[in-house]
């Protein structure tokens, strides 16, 4: 993948020179008798790349997943989002979820009509957002065949089943479910396709497969492949989506936050410098109690993801991470802005505001005030700041 920090090659005093010499020549030549060659079009992933790097020097962006389809209150009504009814302005990064997709589903797993997360994903990038994408896909062995279960929520089929512990290695080239596999992959691929603006132009976006894989809830867990078929399962897909002509991708790599996290750790199953553009962590507090070991972990956790980030020239960021069902009042500015403050990490995004489970802010909620104080913070990024 593209890394965003340039590096000067060395040479000699006299080859320096002469390359200096030829280049005077070259540019007097080209300028007066060609007329200016237009730089060559950057993709579209390597342009959100540079504008990721561009805005963590301003700030931490602010993500929020599924955003513009429902809140606590509400669903799907027009241009409504709770974090600006909260704050009076959009998130600057929405997640979107693709859990479904693989079963030519009309829904996602999370109940959105798949056509609404590709008019709100335009829509957000024509209002100068960015987008993240997940996908949780079904466990391909032991669903169903024939989808329509948009919405039910059971172990048995989903991502979350791990009672084939094989499931990686049956997906790969030579796999019995190979041939499945692949179909899966086209959809997704054909959904991907409808990611453009009305003028044609493809939308960059972040992508964000197989996360969490330090853990073994998904069947693409730590302990249900080995790392050389995690990998190529994470290859398996990138090489589809590139084949398919897919330059508005930015590949985001995140396993989860881990007590005592280690370098090696981290990067134990990194699919390789030339395969990722960002690396993340998803982390979260599930309890009142546990502020303290929140704060401590986060904080460990960013250090070493910072310091990995930057040798290997990838943008670092906290890819999913929230309060559930938030119970404190301050917590936007007493735990979550202390525990990411000090690092040049891209965003942080939390996760849904469903009525079971909600991580964002709502007008609803007493914590509406403190995320008022979270907005203006001059550490955190809303829209408009990402727009100015
Ligand atoms: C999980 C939960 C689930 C949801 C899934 C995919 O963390 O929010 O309810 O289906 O993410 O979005």
């Amino acid at each position: 993948m593209k890394n965003f920090c340039i590096f000067a090659p060395k040479y000699s005093t006299n080859s320096m020179k002469k390359m200096m010499v030829m280049a005077v020549v070259a540019m007097a030549v080209f300028s007066c008798s060609t007329p200016k060659q237009a730089e060559p079009q950057k993709a579209q992933a390597q342009l959100l790349i540079e504008r990721l790097d561009t805005l963590r020097q301003k700030g931490i962006m602010y993500g929020h997943q599924d955003d513009p389809f429902y809140g606590l209150t509400w669903a799907y009504q027009q241009d409504s989002s709770d974090v600006k009814n909260v704050c009076g302005d959009y998130p600057a990064v929405m997640g979107f979820e693709l859990g479904g997709i693989e079963m030519g589903d009309v829904k996602s797993l999370d109940s959105v009509p798949f056509t609404k997360i590709t008019e709100e994903a335009i829509k957000h990038y024509n209002r100068g957002g960015i987008i993240t994408i997940s996908w949780h896909p079904r466990n391909p062995v032991t669903t169903i065949d024939g989808g329509g279960l948009a919405g039910q929520k059971f172990p048995e089929g989903t991502a979350w089943d791990v009672t084939d512990s094989a499931v990686v290695k049956k997906v790969l080239p030579g796999g019995e479910y190979h041939e499945k596999f692949q179909t899966w992959m086209q959809r997704l691929s054909d959904f991907l396709a409808t990611l453009k603006t009305s003028e044609g132009e493809k939308i960059p976006f972040m992508f964000r497969p197989w996360h969490e894989n330090s853990g073994s809830w998904f069947w693409w867990g730590e302990k249900l492949c080995t790392v050389e078929e995690y990998k190529a399962l994470w290859n398996m897909v990138q090489d589809k989506l590139q084949a398919d002509g897919f330059d508005n991708i930015v590949w985001a790599y995140s396993p989860g936050c881990q007590d005592h996290l280690t370098a090696e750790r981290l990067l134990d199953r990194y699919p390789g410098d030339d395969r990722v553009d960002m690396i993340g962590l998803d982390g979260y507090q599930w309890n009142p109690g546990e502020k303290d070991a929140f704060i401590a972990r986060t904080k460990q956790n960013l250090e070493v993801l910072c310091q990995v980030a930057q040798a290997h020239g990838k943008i670092p960021a906290l890819t999913e991470c929230g309060m559930k069902n938030m119970t404190e009042p301050t917590w936007w500015t007493s735990t979550l802005l202390p525990a990411v403050e000090a690092f040049p990490i891209s965003y942080l995004l939390t996760w849904r505001n469903y009525k079971d489970e909600w991580f964002g802010p709502s007008p609803a909620k007493p914590d509406a005030p403190c995320f008022v104080e979270f907005y203006e913070s001059e550490k955190t990024l809303f829209l408009k700041d990402i727009c100015k």
